[in-house]
C-alpha cells in the first residue's frame, strides 16, 4: 500500500465517522418531549432563529401543543397541533389538536422572541412551556 492509498483510506474513515455523527445526532437539542406527569421537557427551550423544533409525545396520554396567542412575538405566525389558525379555534376543537403517544409536531421558529404555549387538556396542571428564539 503506498502513501497515497493510505491517505485515501484515512480520509475515507474520517468521512464515515463525521457522517455517522451527523446522522446519529437526531436533532435532540431541538426536541421538546411531552412526558408523563403532564409536563413539557424542557419547559423552556432556547434555539436560534430558523430552527425547526420537534414536539414529541413520549407519554401514554394525549396532549396538545397550543400557542398562547398573547405570548407570541409581535407578527409571529400562530402555531398549534392540529393546524389551527388561532387559539380560539384550537380551544373549540381540543380533540382535533391532540397528539397521541409517539406522535410528533414540528414548528419552525423564524422570528426571534419568546413563544408561550400550553397543552389545553392539562392547562389546569400547568402543562405549559416556552420556546426562546435568539437572533
Ligand atoms: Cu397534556
Amino acid at each position: 500500500m503506498n502513501a497515497f492509498t493510505k491517505l485515501g483510506l484515512v480520509m475515507l474513515v474520517i468521512g464515515l465517522a463525521l457522517g455517522a455523527c451527523a446522522g446519529g445526532d437526531g436533532g435532540d437539542d431541538n426536541t421538546v418531549a411531552m412526558q408523563s406527569g403532564q409536563r413539557f421537557e424542557p419547559e423552556t427551550l432556547t434555539v436560534s432563529a430558523g430552527t425547526t423544533v420537534t414536539f414529541v409525545n413520549d407519554s401514554d396520554e394525549g396532549h396538545t401543543v397550543t400557542a398562547y396567542e398573547e405570548e407570541l412575538p409581535e407578527g409571529a405566525p400562530y402555531f398549534s397541533s392540529g393546524g389551527f389558525e388561532s387559539e380560539d379555534a384550537a380551544r373549540d376543537d381540543v380533540a382535533g389538536g391532540l397528539l397521541s403517544t409517539g406522535e410528533e409536531f414540528e414548528v419552525t421558529f423564524d422570528q426571534p422572541g419568546t413563544y408561550g404555549y400550553v397543552c389545553i387538556p392539562h392547562e389546569g396542571s400547568n402543562m405549559t412551556g416556552s420556546v426562546v428564539v435568539e437572533e
